[in-house]
Formats: C-alpha cells, structure tokens, sequence
C-alpha cells in the first residue's frame, strides 16, 4: 500500500547529524513530514556502503508537506537536537554535522536559522553547507533500523507493506519509527490520519492496523 497523503506543496531536505538512526525516528514523528529514509552523502565517493562509506556522511532524506511544516521548523529540530558547535570529524566525516539544500530559498531559511542558534547557543555552528547532490540509499537493515527492532509489531505492518520500499516510504511507518524511540503519541498518531488526504478506505486500513500492533 501507498499510504502518502496526496499534498500540493511537496519539498525536501537532506540532514545529517550524527548516527542516521536517530534522525530517521525524530523526523519521521512529525506531521507534516510524508518520507524518511537514509543515506549517504556530501561526498565524492561513489556508489558507497555502511562498510565503505569513503568522504560521505550519513544523512536522513526527509520529504514533508511544506504547507503542513516548514523547511524552518526541521532546521529548529535539526540544531536543537545535535552539538554543531563540537568538531565531529572524529570517524573522518561519517557523523558531521551537514545540511545539503535543494534550493536558494532552501540555503537562505538556513543561514536565517543557523544565526538564531549562534545566539543562542553563544557560539560558532561547524555545520557544513552544501547544494544537494546525489543521496546514495542505505542498505535495508539501516532503513527504520529502530522499528524493525520491534520483530513481532514489524511481521504486523508488513501485512501491509509487503514490498520494502513501500514499507520504508510509508508515512505510518515512519510515525511508528518515531513512536518506539518515545517521538509522539499514539493517540497523536491516529489523530493525525484523520487528516491526512487519503481514501477512507486507506485511512480505515490504517487505524485497524495500529488497533492491532502487538509490540
Ligand atoms: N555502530 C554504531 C552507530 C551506528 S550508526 C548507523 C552503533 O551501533 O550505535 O552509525
């Protein structure tokens, strides 16, 4: 199943900031946010590995509704939630602090935002700038790693998402990637569906599935 809610105003934004397992559950809780998956990139490797990552970062791609969440609200996430004032080259770049934008307007919220968090932070963010490039996908087991922890609840979802990439694409997967790591709240969770622009036929597949989750 495709369970994307259809939106007018679909954006991107590719961000690493440490181990991508975290940032795959943090943003993948928030509504708003359609996809996450991660990745490797910001370096000139090519066709990288886990294993063999070369000058490549792991990052988290994220696909959100612009009209739902901001490009500036993922930004107060992002630096609210890793130290970018640190050097974190200390496993060459696998875990620095970068932000590749897909756009001008993209970099400039950033520069805006990144300002704010110099304030505040009273110091100077390392977090490297680039123009979005290639984003090389990480192996399956890396791709909602904290939910396919959960054996029993995972055998449970992929009733509905038989096929991996659907599984990782899916929006309710990511809500329940976030929701083991303590991200939102189930009740939030179902709430959130009612909302979502999606066949009733869809929406109704959903909520029974959560209904049934046995973790
Ligand atoms: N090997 C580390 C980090 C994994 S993350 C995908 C760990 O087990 O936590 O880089």
């Amino acid at each position: 199943m495709n369970d994307n809610p259809q939106v007018t105003n679909k954006q991107k934004a590719t961000l690493g900031m440490g181990c991508f397992w975290g940032p795959d559950s943090l943003f993948g809780s928030l509504p708003g946010v359609i996809q996450t998956k991660v990745g490797f990139a910001g370096g000139t490797t090519l066709d990288p590995t886990y294993r063999q990552m070369g000058d490549h970062t792991e990052t988290v791609q994220i696909v959100f509704d612009a009209d739902r969440i901001s490009y500036q609200e993922l930004l107060h996430v992002f630096w609210g939630n890793h130290n970018a004032i640190k050097d974190r080259f200390y496993k060459e770049r696998q875990y620095i602090s970068i932000l590749l934008y897909h756009s001008n307007a993209q970099k400039d919220i950033a520069e805006e935002v990144k300002k704010e968090w110099e304030d505040k932070l009273n110091g100077d963010i390392q977090t490297e700038f680039q123009a979005f490039q290639v984003f090389y996908r990480a192996e399956d087991h890396h791709q909602k790693y904290n939910l396919k922890r959960f054996k029993k609840a995972t055998e449970i979802i992929r009733e509905l998402f038989p096929v991996e990439e659907d599984f990782v694409q899916s929006t309710i997967v990511a809500r329940l990637n976030g929701f083991v790591k303590e991200h939102g709240k189930m009740s939030e969770i179902k709430q959130e569906i009612e909302q979502w622009n999606l066949s009733d036929e869809k929406k109704r597949e959903l909520l029974l599935l959560l209904n049934r989750i046995k973790w």
